[in-house]
């Protein structure tokens, strides 16, 4: 390479031009790049075994750092300059004629930045506007050359990196992070064979089973038309006058008014690929998969009161959780499963699998582990990387395919075009985050913001002038689309229209409720109630309730109650009267119970309450034990700053009862000292606080003299005191028993909450 720098000419003084590290200019008609520009070293060695997959990325490493470098800019120590390099004197004044003059005309710099800075918006995107991002690394458990040719699955611990955006779907750029909604969650694999996105959702199902329904569907959950209200939320008129006429939306409003619609946090919900899809092997041979993201922290939702206030306390929570568990080195972490089937399995389905409104269930396909996703690095600059991105269906790999979903073909045409006036022309895939780290070569050329310099006279295929490159790939390395049999009738010819099992709207509506624990079937009605209230046109409500009837008559019940809809209205009619016996009745594996995680404390976040004169060595234990557990333990105090302790010594309380408030706590610690008790029971927000863990069943460690304080908030200690410890989520110590009940707390701290204190309404 050094031999071929010296004997080309390049501009030294820009030593890394689009696509060629090191600088160094391509030779005219040449096919020398190298099939991988991974850093060598990217297969990660055996030295770093783990048991899970025999390797393991170093920490805070990732493939497309090295990549992405060559655009990084840093400017420390550097002089201010004009975007034309030009050093700039003065950035405080205009140019004037006398100080007390007309601003001149000439000022180009002036002119510069204010031009730049006026078109320093682009367009947010038409769903998904409100995302965040991060880095990390993709690594294969054991080579899938089986089923795939797929470059991430080629070998035993490969690592391919990743970035991955999760965003919700309905608010704007600047909107809450907690709306009841669906979570994107879009891959973007650096794949040495080329980019490939797996743009999926939180939820496994979608609303609609054809393209054709997307924008009315987007229009009716958006802010209404009129008067763009409301922002971050479907508890409108607008999407329940759309959706309870359209029952094929049943399945996915099941999920959506369930806990899984709030996630605690990106790093404790599940990602799925929606859609099946093809893999083929190398000899051409396909079998149909579905992708599921399963998180190793387990799956936690969030409670709807709780979801509510944090989203005015901070709109930021899931994009400050997952920034900060990341720089924390709690990486979120997630496994990548595979339901494999075959066109013969398929054709034997109660359901159709070109249906995107329908699962698979686990008990039908189980799951196959193939690989962990790990996210390992925030990225430098929100704006080019999170917001630039740019994800597409139509973003495959050899050894990926896809199949004949009615809804997938759309998405295949959207996501390019999208970009198009999103991003401001066609060359979106040169902004750095989107470019590939496998080389690019083709004719096509020029359009707005051309990063490339293409060598040479050709631009056309075939070609002799420049030895016929670039050439085809060929089936062997090329994609190739598999020749995939269309099940439907061919004498059918062009239609519009559907195959029968997709008006099976209610069977899998109805498997997913029955498969819910109690607590999350309540969950379920309640929001379903909240939604429905929030709408204002009675017949719009009681529609809703006919459709729920068809899918559960416990559900419908319930919500009509909770409306006050009495009698209830008669069940729609169904537009499969008779559909076929579903394989699977219940699901265990569609409750969100049944992915408790590893019961790590890795960021979880703890409140221990603070004011002067609380008992000082009983509250470094606290933090000392959960600090040591990975949990974020923050001191909130009466207010923030240095304060005595009852033992002498002193406390830096880093945020306030004020500042940060209870529900934006995984579990909180009272503290023991008559003193900075009899203070924090003063302050009226430390009751709000005591209330709120209480009420939304999270875990609390009461010290001492703090069960005053418990008593005060109305809290029903007694009842807590005589069950055993923990079992409630409450548990009491004496400040001499602080080490065996510090246990025992956070033996209940990993069981997330303790819905068994739930109850609706609210006694508190
Ligand atoms: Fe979509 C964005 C996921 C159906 C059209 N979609 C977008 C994003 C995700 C999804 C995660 C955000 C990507 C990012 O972070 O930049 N979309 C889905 C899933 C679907 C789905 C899982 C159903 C299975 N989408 C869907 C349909 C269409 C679109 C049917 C159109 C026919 N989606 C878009 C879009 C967006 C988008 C308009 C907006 C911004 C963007 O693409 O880049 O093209």
């Amino acid at each position: 390479v050094e031999a071929l720098a010296a004997a080309m000419p390049h501009n030294p003084t820009k030593p890394a031009e689009h696509g060629f590290a090191n600088g160094v200019a391509p030779q005219a008609g040449a096919t020398a790049e190298p099939a991988s520009r991974l850093p060598t070293g990217s297969t990660l060695s055996e030295a770093n075994s783990n048991d899970k997959a025999g390797t393991q990325a170093p920490e805070g490493v990732n493939a497309t750092i090295a990549p992405l470098d060559r655009v990084r800019v840093d400017s420390s120590g550097q002089m201010l300059t004009t975007n034309q390099g030009v050093a700039v004197g003065d950035n405080q004044n205009s140019l004037k004629y006398g100080v007390r003059g007309p601003a001149l005309l000439e000022d180009f710099i002036l002119r510069e930045k204010i031009t730049h800075f006026d078109h320093e918006r682009i367009p947010e995107r038409i769903v998904h506007a409100r995302g965040s991002g991060a880095h990390g690394f993709f690594e294969c458990y054991d080579a899938l050359t089986d089923i795939t040719r797929a470059a991430p699955f080629q070998e035993k611990g490969k690592v391919t990196p990743v970035f991955v955006r999760f965003s919700t779907v309905q608010g704007e750029r600047g909107s809450k992070d907690t709306a009841r909604d669906v979570r994107g969650f879009a891959v973007k694999f650096y794949t040495d064979e080329g980019n490939w996105d797996l743009v999926g959702n939180n939820i496994p199902v979608f609303f609609i089973q054809d393209a054709m329904k997307f924008p009315d569907l987007v229009h009716a959950v958006k802010p209404e038309a009129h008067h763009q209200m409301p922002q971050a939320a479907s508890a409108h008129d607008t999407f329940w006058d759309l959706v309870s006429l359209m029952p094929e939306s049943t399945h996915m409003l099941m999920w959506v008014m369930s806990d899984r619609a709030i996630p605690r946090s990106f790093a404790t919900m599940q990602g799925f690929g929606v859609h099946t899809f093809r893999m083929v092997n190398a000899q051409g041979e396909s079998v149909f998969v579905k992708f599921h993201w399963t998180p190793i922290a387990g799956t936690h939702s969030l409670v709807w009161d709780e979801a509510v206030k944090i989203s005015g306390a901070d709109p930021d929570y899931h994009r400050r959780d997952l920034w900060e568990r990341i720089e924390a080195g709690a990486y979120p972490e997630y496994e990548l499963g595979l339901q494999v089937f075959t066109e013969e399995q398929a054709e034997q389905f109660s359901f159709d699998i070109l249906d995107a409104t329908k699962i698979i269930p686990e008990e039908l396909v189980p799951l196959r582990p193939v690989g962990r996703m790990v996210l390992n690095r925030n990225p430098d600059n929100f704006f080019a990387e999170t917001e630039q991105v740019a994800f597409c269906a139509a973003h495959v790999v050899p050894g990926i395919d896809f199949s004949n979903d009615p809804l997938l073909a759309g998405r295949i045409h959207s996501y390019v075009d999208t970009q198009i006036s999103r991003l401001g022309g066609p060359n979106f895939h040169e902004i750095p985050i989107n470019a590939p780290i496998a080389p690019v070569h083709n004719n096509q050329r020029d359009g707005l913001h051309r990063q490339a310099i293409h060598r040479g006279r050709v631009n056309y295929e075939p070609n002799s002038l420049a030895g016929g490159c670039p050439f085809q790939a060929g089936a062997a390395q090329g994609f190739v689309s598999v020749p995939a049999r269309i099940l439907a009738d061919e004498e059918q010819g062009k239609v519009r229209a559907k195959p029968e099992k997709f008006a099976d709207h209610y069977t899998q509506a109805r498997l997913f409720f029955e498969s819910q624990s109690p607590v999350e079937q309540d969950h379920i009605a309640n929001a379903f109630r909240f939604e429905l209230s929030k709408v204002t046109v009675p017949a719009i409500r009681e529609r809703m309730v006919a459709s729920l009837r068809n899918a559960s008559e416990k559900l419908a019940r319930k919500v009509g109650t909770g409306l006050g809809i009495d009698p209830l209205p008669g069940p729609l009619p169904p537009a499969l009267p008779n559909p076929v016996q579903p394989e699977v009745l219940k699901s265990p594996a569609l409750s969100l119970l049944a992915r408790p995680g590893d019961g790590s404390l890795k960021g979880r976040k703890v409140a221990i309450l603070v004011a002067p004169g609380v008992e000082g060595s009983s509250i470094a234990a606290a933090q000392g034990a959960l600090v040591r557990q990975g949990a974020v333990a923050r001191l909130v105090g009466t207010r923030i700053g240095r304060m005595p302790t009852a033992d002498g010594d002193v406390l830096d309380a880093d945020c306030s009862l004020e500042n940060e408030p209870g529900f934006l706590f995984d579990a909180l610690v009272l503290p023991d000292g008559a003193e900075g008790v009899a203070a924090l029971a003063q302050d009226g927000h430390t009751l709000e606080f005591i209330k709120d863990q209480f009420r939304h069943c999270k875990t609390i460690l009461t010290i001492g003299a703090s069960s005053a304080l418990m008593m005060r908030a109305g809290l029903p200690v007694s009842m807590a005191k005589s069950h055993s410890l923990g079992t409630t989520g409450l548990v009491f110590a004496d400040s001499s028993g602080v080490d065996s009940a510090l246990q025992h707390f956070m033996a209940a701290m990993s069981r997330h909450r303790h819905f068994g204190r739930e109850m609706d309404p609210p006694l508190l």
